[in-house]
């Protein structure tokens, strides 16, 4: 190995789980469920093996129920079919030495009509309308006007991520992560610009982060806590999506997850895939309020990453875009060799190309 890069070959201790390594996978939509079920399949299982040498593979959002998707094609963890395509991607992954976990998603209001049960509206905690796109089989495409769940509903979704967790643990998974960011569902009732409400769920902190630490709750007592994490974007505008406080709202959210033992927070530090510096955030603060391990993402290259786990600021970095191009990305990281770039085309949806015919520096 290239000495400079020893930080980030120290092995590390998630909860009960030994990583060989600080380097995980990122969450990565990609669209290439099967058609008709939205199961993973043999495809799939491949392209996650090819990056099983990373300490930790996070899988690409998963919907709880079909009510949670947003997105064509993307899989779900809640049907029979799905948890037996999943058993196919963590066996799979398993064989070659990694570890997986599974990212639990509900879009809320990011959907479309088509892909709602009975063509009905999205839902989310206030119908106010997201300025943003989903991807269909047409292409990209403004999404739906939403409904605002009635409270009694919450509950329903809760028993869904409930079943989706149970599901999680049937198709062989190490573990759960919960996606709270990005604008979804769990990110609209977080955030007083998509939260409106007047029940329990909306108003101050305290209620917006009720839906948030609810959904924790159903996961865990599926789940040991040291095999559950989240995922959250504090200053993203990702999905159009804003809040007039984000120190107060996740200062308080974290230190509640952080009572709660969960195995880490996932932080994507600035705007999704975009600036870093776009909102004066502490995320240095934010990490050391909490108690369990520190995920950090968001426009990581080799420099930074070894920086933030060298100067204490994050324990683990998440790579998205790198390791879509670079199936061995963690072997090219460990030597500082080049990498290859992304093909924006190939991103959503297709099959092998731009997919899993990335080539590995051993094919060269
Ligand atoms: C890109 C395209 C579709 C969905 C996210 C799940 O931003 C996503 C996503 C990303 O978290």
């Amino acid at each position: 190995m290239s000495d400079d890069a020893a930080a980030l070959f120290a092995p590390f201790k998630l909860g009960d789980l030994e990583l060989p390594n600080r380097i995980v996978m990122a969450p990565l939509t990609r669209n290439r469920a099967a058609r008709g079920t939205d199961a993973p399949h043999d495809l799939n299982a491949l392209y996650y093996r090819q990056r099983a040498s990373a300490g930790l593979l996070i899988s690409e959002a998963s919907q709880i129920s079909q009510q949670g998707q947003g997105y064509i094609w993307t899989p779900g963890s809640y049907s029979q079919a799905q948890v037996e395509g999943w058993r196919k991607v963590t066996d799979s992954v398993h064989a070659a030495g990694g570890r997986i976990f599974v990212q639990l998603w509900h879009v809320g209001r990011v959907s479309h009509v088509s892909l709602q049960p009975g063509g009905r509206a999205p839902v989310a905690p206030s119908a106010i309308r997201a300025k943003t796109k989903t991807v269909l089989e047409s292409g990209f495409t403004e999404v739906s006007e939403p409904r605002a769940l009635e409270t009694h509903e919450i509950a329903h979704i809760l028993s869904d991520y409930s079943h989706a967790a149970e599901s999680a643990k049937k198709a062989g998974f190490d573990g759960v992560e919960v996606h709270a960011a990005n604008g979804y569902l769990i990110d609209q009732f977080l955030r007083d610009g998509s939260n409106k409400r007047d029940d329990s769920y909306g108003g101050g902190i305290e209620n917006r982060t009720r839906f948030a630490l609810e959904v924790v709750d159903a996961v865990t007592k599926v789940w040991s806590k040291s095999r559950v994490g989240i995922r959250l974007a504090p200053v993203s505008p990702a999905n159009d999506i804003q809040d007039s406080n984000p120190t107060a709202l996740f200062g308080e959210l974290v230190e509640k997850l952080s009572a709660r033992g969960l195995a880490y927070i996932h932080v994507v530090e600035g705007a999704t895939g975009g600036a870093r510096d776009n909102h004066p955030f502490d995320f240095v603060a934010l990490r050391h309020s909490f108690r369990g391990a520190y995920i950090a993402n968001n426009g990581y290259d080799r420099t930074m990453a070894i920086e933030a786990i060298e100067r204490g600021d994050a324990d683990l970095i998440a790579f998205g875009r790198p390791f879509i191009a670079n199936p061995d990305l963690v072997e090219r990281l460990r030597v500082g060799a080049p990498l290859n770039q992304v093909a924006k085309e190939t991103l959503y949806g297709g099959g092998e190309k731009g997919y899993t015919d990335y080539p590995a520096m051993a094919d060269a």
